[in-house]
């Protein structure tokens, strides 16, 4: 089922046109109303008028989250305040956060583009959907309701936090899907199958995003509540939740690309990369009136390809997203990727879904140790066992990465819980 038909099956040529003839007013927008803009492209020596092909976008610089921190909040807004009618911002951990507005075009838009991916991944209007992410100045919870409201879902707002209301919500309203980070999504299968309940449970459909889901990881959700398993795919910068996300197919995320422009590029030289590569994903909105932005560099890692899809839809696929550039940790000169330690920890028996991985600096080496949940806690007294099983942890994991790592099993439930994105890196490095 299609919530645009027309617009989700256009052949590659009309999408093209589509896209050209929005890049260009994005452009003009961007050119006319911020000074930002104008002052780059000035350098650059481009003006609206030189856009004519869509590979005219390479012209353009590339836009960086430095970009937003420097026009901190409002400066790269090409509408005027009054016309921005809802504020949106990144966590904001490491600094001031980005901040995203929204016209009430923008809004509707917003909605739109959601709908799509949630009838895409299987919603429909009879479904009860509990929007369990944060709502609040994050991105998702908003972007889901507006699309879902405009399916005509019932939707529960409950937020996040509260797991165990959570439960009893899903269980005495019959809800049939769930909207929450993976992270939060375990954590709450979890604890549906401690309380006894996950059997009462009617979920059949989760609308997970947001952060990274190995396919380890989505098998075990599936597995503990019987649900399907599907990915969202944004970001604050782009307007958040509702750039792409998976279809029933689950074979990669489908761009909204009538309204983003992706490209993937070499994170290192900038350089652009032809379809199929793996890169940095490169975007530019195409229809945003109050917060547009051009060549914005998402830092995450992905593939494009615009193979036709089995669904019928042609808008270009991108892979799921496997880290980012700013994730990468390099462990005695190699890359590693933590959802790569992920995909491991999902597989053995015996350990997880709880984990978190440690930095530390020895004789000016940089280490990782990987921690580890043991699902059945008597293990920790058979000290021939426990140490078995952490040798073929770090065997599967030497294998997988190349280098070696500690690997330490500790008790079940003594690793943090998130009710949100998760934050599995600590980082002693400094300390
Ligand atoms: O996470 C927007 C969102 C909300 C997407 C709900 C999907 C569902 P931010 O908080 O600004 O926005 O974080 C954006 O999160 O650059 C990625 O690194 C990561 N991310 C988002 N979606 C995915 C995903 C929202 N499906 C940053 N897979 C992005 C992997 C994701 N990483």
């Amino acid at each position: 089922m299609f919530w645009q038909k027309d617009a989700e099956t256009m052949n590659r040529a009309k999408i093209k046109e589509v896209q050209l003839e929005r890049l260009k007013w994005t452009v003009s927008r961007c050119y006319n109303n911020v000074p930002y803009y104008k002052e780059m492209m000035d350098k650059a020596g481009v003006t609206p008028e030189k856009i004519k092909t869509l590979d005219d976008v390479r012209r353009l610089p590339l836009t960086t989250k430095d970009v937003l921190r420097q026009n901190y909040p409002f400066k790269l807004f090409a509408s005027p305040k009054e016309d921005v009618v809802e504020i949106h911002a990144s966590s904001g951990t490491t600094g001031k956060p980005v901040v995203g507005g929204y016209t009430k075009n923008d809004l509707d838009l917003w909605g739109h583009c959601m709908a799509r991916l949630v009838v895409a991944a299987g919603a429909r209007q009879d479904d009860i959907a509990q929007i369990s992410f944060g709502y609040g100045l994050f991105t998702g919870a908003f972007g889901l309701h507006y699309g879902l409201q405009k399916v005509g879902c019932m939707i529960v707002p409950i937020s996040s936090g509260n797991s165990e209301k959570q439960i009893m919500l899903m269980e005495d309203f019959g809800v049939t899907v769930l909207i929450a980070t993976p992270s939060y999504a375990v954590y709450l299968s979890e604890l549906a199958k401690d309380l006894g309940v996950a059997g009462n449970l009617k979920l059949r459909l989760g609308l997970f995003g947001s952060e990274v889901c190995t396919p380890e990881m989505r098998k075990q959700i599936e597995n503990n509540i019987g649900i399907i398993v599907t990915d969202n795919y944004g970001l604050t910068e782009l307007g958040g939740c509702g750039v792409s996300g998976e279809c029933e197919e689950r074979d990669g995320l489908h761009i909204n690309e009538d309204h983003f422009l992706a490209e993937i590029i070499d994170p290192d030289t900038g350089e652009v990369l032809p379809e199929g590569e793996s890169g940095e994903l490169v975007i530019t909105p195409l229809s945003k009136e109050a917060f547009p932005i051009f060549r914005y560099r998402t830092k995450d890692i992905s593939r494009l390809s615009t193979e036709p899809c089995r669904c019928g839809r042609t808008l270009i696929r991108m892979d799921k997203v496997v880290g980012r550039t700013d994730d990468m940790l390099i462990i005695k000169g190699v890359n590693v990727f933590p959802s790569q330690i992920e995909s491991v920890i999902f597989t053995m028996p015996h350990i997880g879904p709880h984990y978190q991985l440690v930095l530390r600096k020895e004789r000016f080496m940089d280490c990782l140790e990987v921690q580890v949940e043991l699902i059945d806690g008597t293990l920790l007294e058979k000290y021939g066992e426990l140490e078995a099983l952490e040798n073929r942890i770090k065997d599967k994991l030497r294998i997988v990465l190349g280098i070696d790592c500690g690997v330490t099993l500790v008790a079940p439930r003594t690793i943090t819980r998130f009710e949100g994105k998760a934050k599995r890196i600590v980082d002693l490095r400094k300390a």
